[in-house]
């Protein structure tokens, strides 16, 4: 598919003022009337009146009130260009009217107004709004909207949209109105309707200048008693933006609305956020721990959006890191600071592993800030979002708490009511700082994970350590693509904040202020450190201070001493990480045969670690113990030049469970009844770590011999599966039931399906525990529950709790040595580009890695692809990914 370049974004030639929209829902379709009040850009190109539109039908349109003879536009299958006023020159202001008709139940796509389940809703992000009307469908063009929407009061008594209700009432036929008025200009992008009948949560709260603030969550009809921690998490979020950030709510109205059906996770339209149920519904025998704090961060996520995103926003979708890398760090402060700064970092730390490095390293790979893509919705990636949010946490780093601040509030009193670009937010940051950010910009036009040499020498008679870092990035698939394509790469050092911490024998810090930013800008940089007393043990990227690959020959002593003492328990849990990687690798090297690779040091150390969670923070001893995971271990080995061998990390990584589940029994034992529950569920506090250690323990001890854990450890899994009175404790069970071939097990899949099949978030769950089981049959256990009742392709939940759970979650058995994996895939992507062209790609993004695999495993991969790639009318979303994959 064609790309499209950022070294070509023109300013647009037609500004819109004002649009008012008439939107009326009927049985066969929707008519949509659109009135612009429009006006050249004094600043742009020039030219006709170009309005992008897709799937619409054209009923009517008019400039000034006057018909437009057909010879005075084109129109093509995706734009309107309006050249003249019936032989006239366009006036440089002018009132534009269109009619259309659009087909919302046919909307398969979940992009633009359709139909979930009894209701209407809308997405527009990224283009969506074109596929409702016939508009400049960029952000840089912001416009005042009304909109009335019109539908049946019987079966839509909610008509809803951005901004505030100025007006309702009754048309003929059982059908009403309602009017809602958006004082702020906005990016089309970022308008919504809901026509509905839903039951409503509401609240209020008062910001700090005083105003009051209506909130309101809606859901469907019975579901209200699951919205009870969104709407408190939705108050948090807004207190905590004003403490931090000094940002108030600037509307008098807040509304999150559910739906079920919805490619992404939600959406921050201004004033009216329309969620993916996931993210609402929770009540403790439905949502686990993980499932409230889903909550907490999206809900926060949405809210933080309203001025990172809404008051100001990107001028071109090449900036859409602009608004996703600086509100996911604004989530991620807002879990630290309500949550544990530690867990959360580390959680981040991992999700960055498993999703962003593959990305970084493999066809798909990009910059924040991309040069070209063909689709953009291919580009709400893990690299925009995660990396995004870490680049401007490096900022934060290297200019600190109170001028980053100082750097927002430049960028809100500069930019508000604009539509601007990633530099734009650099020059904020670097003036209010004073800091030279100018290397620094680098982070955002370059791909791939940087490589950090370490390499530190300590002379004890000058009382002297010596640290030397280098740094390296190799090109990627998208430098190659560039350089192809004639476009400079500026391939000069990047700067990089490096949080070191020196630690000392006893375990103290030598550093006066224990963690020193040391600022790498060059290549290669020695960096002298005097007085210090004794050898230390340099603790590096403290905080995990900036995204890259660490290489460090650090001994196995050095990294056991840092897991015991290091101050910053972000690079405690790193020691460990690495530490168990280098075992898992010389496992992986045994074919994951035996266990003489697993050295005594590290079982002593596993078991310090839990003691230390039962006297101190047991939710920072969970995250210690869970292993590197197989797609991290996959990635260490590509990183050396090997062909990534599935089977081989899948059986080293039990192999590393089995033995820790045997010679720690006692210990887990003991653990597991320490942190026996003894209050009633709250998803908040320091019961989540109690559960998350608890269920970890029990996992462990499921790895035991049969003997053991037919007599004692299943019947602590079906109690736990049926009596648990929380979701947390019963998926925590049934998954590690869905990992042995027991009778207990389809007893409890089966009594679990019945007890929930009327739940639709929990079914996901039930499909994604069996997709991302061990046991052998897994991908055919997938191919029958793609024609279980339980499962509709149609519906993106229902698509990535079982299908993206396989290929994603599953890497043993989506890279199955017989290509059953892949084969899996391609048929689903093959059936759901047609429906659903964003999902389809989403699942497609599987087939990142298959260059890595050995050579038979990649006839298979490629085969599949192939068999995508020659799809007829392949959808453009689709075509990107795998056109690129196969490269
Ligand atoms: N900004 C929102 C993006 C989004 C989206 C994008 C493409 C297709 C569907 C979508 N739904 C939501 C989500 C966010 O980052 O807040
Ligand atoms: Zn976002």
């Amino acid at each position: 598919p064609q790309s499209i370049y950022l070294k070509d974004y023109t300013p647009p030639a037609w500004l819109v003022d004002t649009v008012d929209l008439h939107v009326a829902i009927h049985d066969t379709h929707a008519e949509v009337r659109a009135t612009l009040a429009c006006r050249r850009n004094p600043a742009g190109p020039g030219g006709a009146l170009v309005l992008d539109g897709e799937e619409l039908a054209l009923q009517e349109l008019a400039i000034d009130g006057a018909a437009l003879a057909p010879f005075c536009y084109a129109l093509a299958d995706d734009r309107l260009a309006i050249a003249s006023a019936n032989g006239a020159p366009l006036p440089e202001r002018l009132t534009l009217a269109t009619r259309v008709r659009i087909a919302p139940d046919a909307n398969t796509q979940l992009s633009g107004l359709y139909r979930s389940k009894d209701g209407y809703f809308t997405q527009c992000e990224a283009q969506g709004f074109r596929r409702i009307t016939f508009y400049p469908d960029r952000p840089d063009v912001m416009a005042r909207f009304t909109c009335t929407i019109e539908a049946a009061r019987e079966r839509f008594p909610q008509l809803l949209s951005n901004g505030n209700l100025v007006a309702t009432g009754d048309a003929t036929d059982g059908r009403h109105w309602a009017r809602w008025e958006d004082p702020y200009a906005k990016p089309c992008y970022l308008f919504a309707l809901v026509a509905a009948k839903l039951d409503v949560l509401e609240d209020r709260f008062a910001t700090r200048s005083g105003r009051t603030v209506r909130l309101a969550v809606y859901v469907e009809p019975g579901k209200l008693d699951q919205c009870g921690h969104a709407m408190a998490a939705l108050k948090k979020s807004m207190a905590w933006d004003e403490r931090r950030f000094g940002l108030e709510m600037d509307l008098d109205h807040y509304m999150i609305v559910a739906v079920g059906d919805f490619n992404m996770g939600a959406m921050e339209n201004k004033g009216l956020n329309i969620f993916n149920t996931k993210y609402v519904l929770a009540r403790p025998d439905t949502a686990t721990d993980a499932d409230f704090q889903g909550i907490d961060r999206v809900v926060a996520h949405e809210y933080f959006h309203n001025w990172t995103g809404n008051r100001v926003t990107c001028r071109d979708w090449f900036q859409l890191s602009l608004k996703e890398g600086l509100t996911v760090f604004r989530d991620q402060e807002f879990g630290a600071d309500v949550h544990s700064r530690a867990v959360t970092r580390i959680q981040e730390v991992r999700a960055l592993r498993v999703a962003q490095f593959p990305e970084d390293a493999g066809p798909m790979a990009h910059p924040i800030r991309p040069a070209s893509y063909a689709e953009i919705n291919n580009f709400y990636t893990a690299t925009v979002y995660q990396k995004g949010a870490e680049v401007v946490r490096m900022i934060h780093t290297l200019i600190g708490e109170a001028a980053f601040r100082r750097g927002m509030d430049l960028y809100f009193a500069r930019h508000d009511g604009q539509a601007v670009t990633c530099e734009d937010f650099v020059a904020a940051m670097q003036d209010a700082s004073g800091v030279d950010l100018a290397q620094f910009r680098r982070w955002y036009a370059r791909a791939g994970t940087p490589h950090l040499k370490a390499e530190g020498r300590y002379d004890a008679q000058a009382r002297r350590y010596t640290l030397t870092l280098t740094q390296s990035l190799a090109p990627t698939a998208y430098e190659k693509r560039l350089q192809e394509a004639g476009l400079a790469i500026d391939d000069g050092p990047l700067h990089i904040p490096v949080a070191l911490g020196l630690v000392l024998p006893d375990g103290s810090d030598a550093l006066p202020e224990k963690t020193r930013v040391l600022p790498l800008t060059q290549q290669s940089q020695t960096f002298v450190f005097d007085g210090i007393p004794a050898a230390p043990v340099a603790s590096l990227l403290r905080g995990f201070s900036a995204p890259v690959h660490l290489d460090f020959a650090q001994g196995d002593e050095e990294l056991a001493h840092l897991m015991a003492w290091d101050s910053d328990p972000v690079n405690r849990w790193e020691a460990g990480q690495r530490l168990a990687t280098r075992i898992l690798l010389a496992g992986i090297a045994a074919g994951g045969e035996g266990t003489d690779w697993i050295p005594d040091t590290f079982v002593a150390a596993v078991a310090r670690v839990l003691d230390d969670g039962l006297r101190h923070d047991a939710a920072l001893a969970a995250e210690a113990l869970i292993l590197p995971a197989e797609q991290v271990l996959a990635e260490e080995m590509a990183g050396a030049g090997k062909a990534i061998d599935p089977e081989a990390i899948h059986r080293a990584r039990i192999a590393l469970r089995r033995h820790l589940a045997a010679r720690l029994r006692d210990r887990f034992e003991a653990a597991w009844a320490a942190l026996a529950p003894t209050e009633p569920y709250s998803p908040d506090g320091p019961q989540v770590g109690r559960r998350a250690l608890r269920n970890l323990v029990l996992g462990y001890l499921a790895e035991s011999d049969a003997e053991y854990l037919n007599a004692s450890v299943m019947p602590r899994l079906t109690a736990q599966c049926s009596g648990a009175g929380n979701m947390t404790d019963v998926i925590a069970a049934l998954g590690t039931l869905a990992n042995l071939d027991a009778p207990e097990r389809t007893a409890a899949l089966d009594a679990f399906h019945s007890r929930w099949q009327g739940e639709a978030l929990v079914v996901d769950k039930w499909l994604q525990v069996q997709a991302t089981s061990r046991l052998p049959g897994t991908a055919a256990r997938v191919r029958e529950l793609m024609r279980h009742a339980a499962f509709d392709i149609r519906n993106p939940n229902k698509v990535y709790a079982l299908v993206r759970a396989f290929c994603a979650a599953n890497p043993r058995h989506f890279h199955a040595a017989d290509g059953e994996g892949y084969r899996l895939a391609a048929d689903v992507i093959t059936e759901l580009q047609a429906m659903n062209p964003q999902v389809a790609a989403r699942i497609a993004r599987s087939f990142d890695r298959w260059r890595q695999v050995d050579a038979a495993r990649q006839a298979h991969a490629r085969a599949a692809l192939e068999r995508i790639r020659d799809c007829a009318g392949l959808a453009r979303d689709v075509a990107e990914v795998v056109g690129k994959a196969l490269e």
